[in-house]
């Protein structure tokens, strides 16, 4: 046969595919389901490496599970809501939807050269009416459910193109993309939904999901934050209000020296002396332009100024001054803090800052109370100065006073999560409309089911200044559902993490356009069985998903409480990245010599590192390059060999040329063996050689096998498979049928990995149904046995010879194949054998004098 040439069989065998539709999702009841899914990709306009690694990973699982007898799921779609549509539209001129569309062509045509066993006719777009119907079907659930509503929250304003800005479109410096006007922020009605009512249970259920990577769940439970501590109310001298404030150290009451309220505090109005009216209006509207950011800041200083006003330590009959201060966030606890300089970092900066009293009522085991503190001592200890609590433990003080508090009513316990609700107000043209109308009599109306999607209109003007373009139009005038009064539509967009917080539920009934989705269908496919994507979404996009899961569930639609069994995420790819450390400049490998990398301008010698690949770095490699010159069968095995999944990747042009070496060797080996004459058939007892290959052959099935079901280490099978060639190379029982077997072997084996060489070569062996519906093979536990094993024969330690001896034989039989093998008759010749070694299956040592 001809040479490997990629280019001449890929494409073949993908048309042939596609006519088989060997993709397609199979609904054969009877098998199990496997339902493998890849996070969806944004239509950027091109595929870059890291999308590649995603779904080459995917779908290599998603083949073997074809092959293991599961009807499988593995679909795609895309995520095409969202700014950078709307960017183009404004600096280019064209539309969002002419835009996103064409990426998405040239984006299909891309993944469907890499050979992915996707199945296309379930492919959903976001961006599409069909789909965001479904969306705001969606979204109007959440509202009639008491889940979604409105508030005041602020965003970022950019005062120059009069428009909201996302926190992309400011930089590090607070400044507008395109204006360059400092960005200010401001007050706006928004949307949010109650994902704070699903706290306890997003946070506890991360229990059920033992398939996932522990620093994924840790990373959502530190999001969710879930702090126990107590609620305490100081009463405001001179009225009947109280100043509530949430505490994780109730043990430290007795230290407080003063309060502080959030500038945002309603109470700080009502709190603040005459005198003080003037000073404290102005600190709170420099607060207020802020960000949250800036305000938590740790390295910074705290900024506060005293209201005037004073409050009482209600443990202590003590009056303490009120404060406010930017460290004190509004939006968490109860948006007030009682100051315990004593013992907590921030309050004794602030403390030491503003001269306030600093009072130690904890102390480490004998330690001295009235010693100086030069910073927070923040750890438990020994409480003092407190009252009927001295000596107390602190950490048992707690519960101690939080019981005290109780009784006195002057609190209680409480849990308090640092998860916020989700604001999804967008004010933005290029996502799904809000379906509600605002009306003058009725005040917010659903938009009936029937009406809708509402779409979005589609003559528009982008300018990116005046707000959002929907609100500019005509399109916003609709009659009231409910009275018929002229009404106003939300101009709202939603957040496009909305999006993709239940596409998944839209595969397994894709087409449906009576439903967003047929829960017995969706039932049946879900849980994802693989979830495969990037690390960036470890937070948001998960916690989102596992959010609208538990909504859905519990509007009787789904019968499962977590989305994503099992999750992956893949690691980096990096590319070769050269940078002048003077200049700080990246260079293009093109213009550097590897074995000496100089700046081409200056001479200076230059950092040689990987790092994720990306266009400003100039380290980048772009998949169509590698396929045009090795084919995708070599990018795959190469992307799948050179790194375990989850690790980053370091992209080495010398690896991929190896795996196309590799399949060059496997191509000669088949063709080869294909050139033979025929097998001769099966002696009844198997040869020396036969046996050995027939041990390789079956190590192979097993080591692939688990490698693939485990932790998913493709790295090695593909060693293993490499292996296995490598003794079909070297067996010299080329027309035995166990050789036959081996290369069968080989070929199923490498199916996953390298599909369109295995369907080829599969073909040229005579086979005439495709390879990747050949069931998956099986191993055979006693082919894995070695009858014979290799025994070291040691004098006084050293290695002195070796032989092949039985496998089973036993201490005595293995010491008597020593003794009698020449080595140890040369050694031991004429002297005294002292003492005799037997390490059984490895060595046999004779100690002699
Ligand atoms: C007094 C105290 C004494 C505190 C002490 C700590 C140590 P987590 O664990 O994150 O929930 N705090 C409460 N509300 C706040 C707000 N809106 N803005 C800024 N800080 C706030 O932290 C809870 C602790 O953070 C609370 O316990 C409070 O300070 C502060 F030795 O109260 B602590
Ligand atoms: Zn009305």
């Amino acid at each position: 046969e001809s040479r490997y040439n990629p280019a001449a069989i890929e494409e073949k065998w993908q048309q042939t595919w596609a006519e088989l539709g060997l993709d397609q999702t199979q609904t054969d009841s009877a098998k199990p389901k496997f339902y493998a899914l890849s996070m969806f990709p944004y239509p950027s306009g091109s595929l870059h490496m890291g999308h590649v690694r995603n779904y080459v990973i995917t779908d290599v699982i998603a083949r073997l599970k074809r092959m293991q007898g599961y009807r499988v799921l593995h679909p795609m779609g895309w995520d095409a809501f969202g700014l950078p549509a709307e960017n183009a539209a404004i600096d280019r001129g064209i539309g969002p939807a002419k835009w996103t569309y064409q990426n998405i062509a040239q984006m299909r045509s891309q993944l469907q050269r890499l050979g992915l066993s996707i199945d296309w006719n379930r492919e959903v777009a976001t961006c599409s009416p069909d789909y965001y119907k479904w969306t705001q079907w969606i979204f109007l659930q959440f509202l009639k459910a008491g889940l979604a509503y409105q508030k005041e929250a602020a965003v970022n304003w950019d005062p120059i193109d009069q428009t909201v800005l996302a926190n992309e479109q400011v930089d590090s410096e607070g400044r507008s993309w395109r204006s360059g006007a400092k960005v200010e922020r401001k007050l706006l009605r928004q949307w949010f939904l109650k994902i704070t009512d699903y706290a306890e249970e997003l946070l506890s259920d991360l229990d059920k999901l033992p398939g996932w990577p522990d620093r994924v769940k840790l990373m959502q439970a530190n999001w969710i934050g879930k702090s126990i501590g107590a609620y305490l109310e100081f009463p405001i001298v001179g009225s009947d209000e109280k100043i509530g404030v949430y505490t994780t150290r109730p043990d430290t009451v007795y230290g407080v020296t003063y309060v502080v309220l959030a500038p945002e505090h309603p109470l700080t109005k009502r709190v603040t002396t005459p005198d003080r009216q003037a000073s404290v209006a102005a600190f709170v509207q420099e607060v207020a332009n802020q960000s949250e950011l800036e305000r938590t800041a740790e390295d910074k200083p705290k900024r506060g100024i005293p209201t005037g006003g004073k409050a009482i330590n209600p443990f202590t009959g003590e009056e303490i001054p009120i404060w406010i201060a930017d460290y004190v966030l509004y939006e968490y606890g109860t948006g007030a803090v009682m100051g315990v300089p004593a013992h907590d970092a921030r309050d004794f900066q602030f403390a030491q800052q503003q001269n306030l009293p600093i009072k130690v009522v904890i102390i480490p085991e004998n330690g001295d109370a009235s010693a100086p503190l030069m910073a927070a001592y923040v750890e438990p200890g020994i409480v003092v100065n407190s009252g009927e609590f001295d000596g107390m433990v602190s950490t048992d003080a707690k519960a101690a006073i939080v019981q005290y508090a109780e009784k006195h009513g002057y609190g209680n316990a409480r849990v308090q999560y640092r998860l916020r609700d989700w604001l999804i107000s967008r004010q933005r043209y290029w996502g799904a409309p809000i379906p509600v109308i605002h009306c003058p009599n009725c005040g917010i109306v659903p938009v009936p089911d029937e009406d809708l999607p509402v779409e979005l209109p589609e003559e528009v003007e982008f300018t990116g200044r005046g707000g959002s373009p929907l609100a500019q139009l005509d399109w916003v005038n609709v009659p009231c559902p409910t009275c018929g009064t002229p009404a106003k539509r939300e101009t709202d967009t939603m957040d496009t993490f909305i999006d993709s917080s239940w596409y998944y539920l839209r595969y397994p009934d894709a087409k449906n356009n009576q439903q967003a989705f047929d829960p017995a269908k969706t039932n049946d496919w879900m849980p994802v069985d693989q979830y495969v994507g990037g690390i960036e979404h470890a937070i948001l996009h998960l916690l989102y998903s596992r959010f609208f899961t538990k909504v859905l569930r519990d509007r009787g639609l789904l019968n499962f409480d977590e989305p994503f069994q099992r999750l992956l995420t893949q690691g980096m790819v990096q590319g070769i990245t050269y940078k002048n450390p003077v200049t700080g400049k990246y260079i293009a490998p093109a213009q550097v010599d590897p074995n000496d990398p100089k700046d081409p301008e200056t001479g200076e010698p230059l950092q040689v590192f990987y790092e994720k690949m990306s266009k400003s770095k100039y380290n980048g490699i772009d998949p169509e390059e590698v396929l045009a010159k090795y084919g995708v069968d070599t990018a795959r095995m190469f992307i799948l060999f050179k790194a375990p999944p989850e690790k980053d990747l370091e992209w080495e042009d010398a690896d991929v040329e190896g795996q196309f070496r590799f399949l060059n060797r496997v191509w000669r080996l088949v063709t080869d063996y294909s050139n033979q004459p025929a097998v001769v058939s099966q002696p009844a007892a198997l040869t020396k050689p036969e046996k050995e290959l027939r041990r390789a052959i079956h190590t192979a099935i097993k080591a692939v096998t688990e490698d693939l079901e485990g932790e998913y280490q493709f790295n090695t099978a593909v060693s293993e498979l490499m292996k296995l060639s490598n003794a079909l190379a070297d067996a010299p029982c080329k027309n035995s049928a166990i050789y036959a077997e081996g290369i069968q072997t080989l070929l199923i084996l490498l199916a996953p990995f390298a599909p369109h060489i295995a369907e080829e070569l599969w073909h040229l062996l005579g086979n005439t149904e495709s390879i990747h519906i050949q069931p998956w093979l099986k191993y055979d536990e006693s082919a894995l046995v070695a009858d014979e094993i290799t025994l070291v024969v040691q004098i006084n330690g050293k290695k002195r010879g070796e032989l092949q001896v039985p496998a089973q034989a036993d201490k005595a039989e293995l010491e008597k194949f020593a003794r009698e093998s020449e080595a140890a008759q040369r050694y031991i010749e004429g002297k005294d054998v002292k003492k005799v070694i037997v390490v059984p299956g490895k060595l046999v040592n004779f100690v002699v004098g």
